[in-house]
Protein backbone atom coordinates (compact mmCIF):
# COMPACT_ATOMS: atom_id res chain seq x y z
CA UNK A 1 0.00 0.00 0.00
CA UNK A 2 1.18 3.57 -1.00
CA UNK A 3 -0.15 7.03 -0.76
CA UNK A 4 -1.95 7.49 -3.87
CA UNK A 5 -3.72 10.90 -3.17
CA UNK A 6 -5.72 12.81 -0.43
CA UNK A 7 -8.68 14.09 -1.51
CA UNK A 8 -9.95 17.73 -0.81
CA UNK A 9 -13.24 18.80 -1.40
CA UNK A 10 -14.05 22.74 -2.35
CA UNK A 11 -16.67 24.75 -3.57
CA UNK A 12 -14.66 25.49 -7.12
CA UNK A 13 -11.48 24.11 -8.26
CA UNK A 14 -10.83 27.06 -10.53
CA UNK A 15 -11.33 29.55 -7.07
CA UNK A 16 -9.02 27.18 -5.38
CA UNK A 17 -5.91 26.62 -8.48
CA UNK A 18 -4.05 29.85 -7.57
CA UNK A 19 -3.45 28.82 -4.31
CA UNK A 20 -2.30 24.93 -5.25
CA UNK A 21 -0.37 25.47 -8.65
CA UNK A 22 0.64 29.22 -8.29
CA UNK A 23 1.69 29.70 -5.09
CA UNK A 24 2.42 25.97 -3.66
CA UNK A 25 3.92 24.77 -6.91
CA UNK A 26 1.76 22.26 -7.73
CA UNK A 27 0.93 21.30 -11.62
CA UNK A 28 -2.14 19.95 -12.70
CA UNK A 29 -1.65 16.63 -13.92
CA UNK A 30 -5.73 15.72 -14.42
CA UNK A 31 -8.87 17.35 -15.07
CA UNK A 32 -12.35 15.26 -15.25
CA UNK A 33 -15.67 14.89 -14.83
CA UNK A 34 -16.71 11.59 -12.89
CA UNK A 35 -20.44 11.84 -13.18
CA UNK A 36 -21.45 8.24 -11.12
CA UNK A 37 -19.75 10.51 -8.83
CA UNK A 38 -21.38 13.59 -9.06
CA UNK A 39 -17.97 15.49 -9.34
CA UNK A 40 -15.60 17.43 -11.10
CA UNK A 41 -11.73 16.79 -9.83
CA UNK A 42 -8.98 17.89 -10.53
CA UNK A 43 -5.52 15.87 -9.26
CA UNK A 44 -2.10 17.75 -8.88
CA UNK A 45 1.20 16.43 -7.96
CA UNK A 46 4.61 17.90 -8.08
CA UNK A 47 6.86 18.31 -11.37
CA UNK A 48 8.97 15.44 -11.26
CA UNK A 49 7.20 12.99 -9.36
CA UNK A 50 3.89 11.22 -9.85
CA UNK A 51 3.10 9.87 -6.78
CA UNK A 52 1.07 10.96 -3.76
CA UNK A 53 -1.31 13.71 -5.62
CA UNK A 54 -3.43 16.07 -4.63
CA UNK A 55 -7.25 15.14 -5.96
CA UNK A 56 -9.73 18.33 -5.49
CA UNK A 57 -13.16 17.49 -5.39
CA UNK A 58 -15.66 20.11 -6.59
CA UNK A 59 -19.75 18.71 -6.58
CA UNK A 60 -21.98 19.06 -10.03
CA UNK A 61 -25.05 20.11 -8.69
CA UNK A 62 -26.67 19.28 -5.31
CA UNK A 63 -26.73 16.14 -4.38
CA UNK A 64 -23.65 13.57 -3.87
CA UNK A 65 -21.83 12.33 -1.50
CA UNK A 66 -19.48 15.37 -2.23
CA UNK A 67 -22.12 17.86 -2.06
CA UNK A 68 -23.35 16.08 1.06
CA UNK A 69 -19.54 16.85 2.59
CA UNK A 70 -19.69 19.88 1.24
CA UNK A 71 -23.37 20.80 2.80
CA UNK A 72 -22.51 19.32 6.23
CA UNK A 73 -18.90 19.90 7.28
CA UNK A 74 -17.51 22.72 4.65
CA UNK A 75 -14.65 22.62 2.27
CA UNK A 76 -11.46 20.48 3.82
CA UNK A 77 -9.83 17.05 4.03
CA UNK A 78 -12.55 14.42 2.27
CA UNK A 79 -10.76 11.51 1.84
CA UNK A 80 -7.49 9.44 1.99
CA UNK A 81 -6.47 6.89 -0.93
CA UNK A 82 -3.98 4.23 -1.37
CA UNK A 83 -2.66 1.79 -4.44
CA UNK A 84 -3.89 -1.21 -3.34
CA UNK A 85 -1.37 -3.54 -6.31
CA UNK A 86 -4.22 -6.21 -5.62
CA UNK A 87 -7.29 -4.11 -4.67
CA UNK A 88 -9.84 -7.88 -4.62
CA UNK A 89 -7.52 -9.30 -2.09
CA UNK A 90 -7.45 -6.02 0.01
CA UNK A 91 -11.23 -5.60 -0.05
CA UNK A 92 -11.35 -9.57 1.24
CA UNK A 93 -9.17 -9.01 3.79
CA UNK A 94 -10.55 -5.54 5.39
CA UNK A 95 -14.14 -7.47 5.42
CA UNK A 96 -12.83 -10.22 6.73
CA UNK A 97 -11.34 -8.01 9.38
CA UNK A 98 -14.96 -6.53 10.02
CA UNK A 99 -14.31 -3.34 7.93
CA UNK A 100 -16.14 -4.10 5.17
CA UNK A 101 -15.60 -1.45 2.00
CA UNK A 102 -18.81 0.02 0.63
CA UNK A 103 -19.12 -1.61 -2.38
CA UNK A 104 -18.68 -5.43 -2.78
CA UNK A 105 -16.65 -5.18 -5.91
CA UNK A 106 -13.85 -2.73 -7.37
CA UNK A 107 -15.97 -0.01 -9.14
CA UNK A 108 -14.95 2.08 -11.44
CA UNK A 109 -13.30 5.56 -10.50
CA UNK A 110 -11.16 8.51 -11.79
CA UNK A 111 -8.88 8.31 -14.21
CA UNK A 112 -9.70 4.89 -15.05
CA UNK A 113 -8.72 3.38 -12.09
CA UNK A 114 -10.83 0.58 -9.91
CA UNK A 115 -12.08 2.00 -6.29
CA UNK A 116 -13.33 0.96 -3.42
CA UNK A 117 -13.90 3.07 -0.40
CA UNK A 118 -13.90 2.29 3.47
CA UNK A 119 -16.44 4.33 5.72
CA UNK A 120 -15.09 6.57 8.17
CA UNK A 121 -16.94 5.12 11.63
CA UNK A 122 -14.75 1.64 10.03
CA UNK A 123 -12.06 3.12 9.49
CA UNK A 124 -11.27 5.51 12.77
CA UNK A 125 -12.56 8.81 11.96
CA UNK A 126 -11.47 9.15 8.17
CA UNK A 127 -13.15 8.08 4.84
CA UNK A 128 -10.61 5.47 2.93
CA UNK A 129 -10.41 4.83 -0.45
CA UNK A 130 -8.36 1.95 -2.57
CA UNK A 131 -7.58 2.47 -5.69
CA UNK A 132 -6.51 -0.53 -8.08
N1 LIG B 1 -14.72 11.94 6.36
C1 LIG B 1 -14.97 11.77 7.67
N2 LIG B 1 -16.21 11.64 8.19
C2 LIG B 1 -17.23 11.71 7.31
C3 LIG B 1 -17.05 11.88 5.93
C4 LIG B 1 -15.73 12.01 5.46
N3 LIG B 1 -15.46 12.17 4.16
N4 LIG B 1 -18.25 11.89 5.30
C5 LIG B 1 -19.16 11.75 6.28
N5 LIG B 1 -18.55 11.63 7.49
C6 LIG B 1 -19.18 11.40 8.78
C7 LIG B 1 -20.19 12.48 9.12
O1 LIG B 1 -19.61 13.56 9.77
C8 LIG B 1 -21.12 11.70 10.01
O2 LIG B 1 -20.58 11.58 11.29
P1 LIG B 1 -21.49 11.57 12.61
O3 LIG B 1 -22.40 10.36 12.45
O4 LIG B 1 -20.52 11.46 13.73
O5 LIG B 1 -22.24 12.86 12.55
C9 LIG B 1 -21.15 10.31 9.38
O6 LIG B 1 -19.92 10.19 8.69
C10 LIG B 1 -22.31 10.11 8.40
O7 LIG B 1 -22.35 11.28 7.59
P2 LIG B 1 -23.35 11.49 6.40
O8 LIG B 1 -23.24 12.90 5.94
O9 LIG B 1 -24.73 10.98 6.80
O10 LIG B 1 -22.73 10.60 5.30
P3 LIG B 1 -23.29 9.31 4.59
O11 LIG B 1 -23.26 8.17 5.57
O12 LIG B 1 -24.54 9.63 3.86
O13 LIG B 1 -22.14 9.14 3.51
C11 LIG B 1 -20.24 7.97 2.86
C12 LIG B 1 -20.83 8.88 3.90
C13 LIG B 1 -18.80 7.71 3.25
C14 LIG B 1 -21.02 6.63 2.83
C15 LIG B 1 -20.35 8.67 1.46
O14 LIG B 1 -19.68 9.88 1.52
C16 LIG B 1 -19.78 7.81 0.38
O15 LIG B 1 -20.45 6.93 -0.15
N6 LIG B 1 -18.50 8.04 0.02
C17 LIG B 1 -17.84 7.24 -0.99
C18 LIG B 1 -17.95 7.84 -2.36
C19 LIG B 1 -17.34 9.20 -2.43
O16 LIG B 1 -16.92 9.82 -1.45
N7 LIG B 1 -17.25 9.70 -3.66
C20 LIG B 1 -16.66 10.97 -3.95
C21 LIG B 1 -15.21 10.81 -4.35
C22 LIG B 1 -15.08 10.32 -5.77
C23 LIG B 1 -13.67 10.38 -6.28
O17 LIG B 1 -12.70 10.49 -5.51
O18 LIG B 1 -13.53 10.31 -7.53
Amino acid sequence: MTLDHVGIVVESIDAVLPFYRDQLGLVVAHREEVASQKVRVAFLKDAADDRAQVELLEPMGDDGAVAKFLKNRGPGAHHVAFHAVDIASAMTRLKQAGRPPLEDSPRPGARGHRVCFIHPKNAHGVLVELVG
